[in-house]
């Protein structure tokens, strides 16, 4: 998968390097190539941006650089390839795991982190009328910039790529992944030492009967999902549930 980025904080994607997403660009699993949208500016001070039309606070970023930067990342692809663009913004629709897993199956995606506040309109117009555009939020808070949220989403879509985690089933029981536990989230971990500062381990654990553990960690799953996203249970066919989650 190729992944481009165009930021004014280049250094902001530095954490691109490192970890999971970092060994999948060092074994060639991941194509990342950060600009700086700077470089497509052509006054003294690298302007890329300027007073709201209609007026208000704050800046809006200029848009013939990114219609420049965009141009030419787009024209270097592989005959025929054609991105989608990822466009963060706290205005857009919101960064969920179904979007993650989506985006996944993708050759190409170009992200346009903003900072200020937001791009001029037009050109995320301009580019939806022959790509595929998403305008993507992570969340109901606002951030000073898309560099954050680029981050979060890359890191989501990688763990995703085929090869990229070390077992495929270590996001089989994710929150949120699809299956007998969806719309649940994980319930809690243990491991050794099995006593530690007085605390033991449920005894289920060390039972060795698979059904009863299964059956415990569904039942924690679903404690877990009324305490913390009591919406998550609100919005899950009552099907899923049995007649044990009812007593909880
Ligand atoms: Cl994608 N951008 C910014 N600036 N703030 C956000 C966001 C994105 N998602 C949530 N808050």
């Amino acid at each position: 998968m190729r992944l481009d980025v165009v930021t004014i904080f280049p250094e902001y994607l530095e954490p691109l390097n490192v970890s999971l997403v970092g060994k999948a660009r060092a074994r060639g699993q991941l194509d990342v190539r950060v600009h700086d949208l700077r470089q497509w500016t052509h006054d003294k001070h690298n302007t890329v941006d300027d007073t709201p039309y209609g007026g208000g606070p704050g800046m809006v970023m200029k848009p013939e650089p990114w219609g420049e930067a965009l141009d030419e990342i787009i024209a270097s692809g592989a005959e025929g390839q054609q991105p989608v663009l990822v466009v963060p913004t706290p205005s857009g629709k919101p960064f969920t795991q179904e979007l993650a897993v989506e985006l996944s199956a993708k050759p190409w995606l170009v992200f346009t982190p903003a900072r200020y506040e937001g791009i001029d309109r037009r050109v995320i117009e301009e580019y939806a009328e022959h790509l595929d555009v998403r305008e993507v939020s992570i969340g109901d808070y606002v951030l000073a910039g898309g560099e954050a949220p680029v981050l979060v989403m890359v890191e989501a879509i990688a763990r995703l790529l085929p090869g990229v985690l070390g077992n495929a089933e270590s996001h089989r029981d994710d929150s949120f992944a699809p299956g007998a536990m969806a719309d649940l989230l994980e319930g809690p971990v243990y491991t050794k030492p099995p006593e530690w500062r007085g605390r033991g381990i449920p005894d289920v654990l060390l039972s060795g009967h698979h059904g009863k553990i299964a059956r415990w960690r569904r039942d924690e799953a679903f404690r877990r999902t009324v305490q913390n996203r009591p919406d998550l249970i609100e919005r899950t066919d009552p099907a899923a549930f049995d007649k044990k989650d009812r007593e909880t």
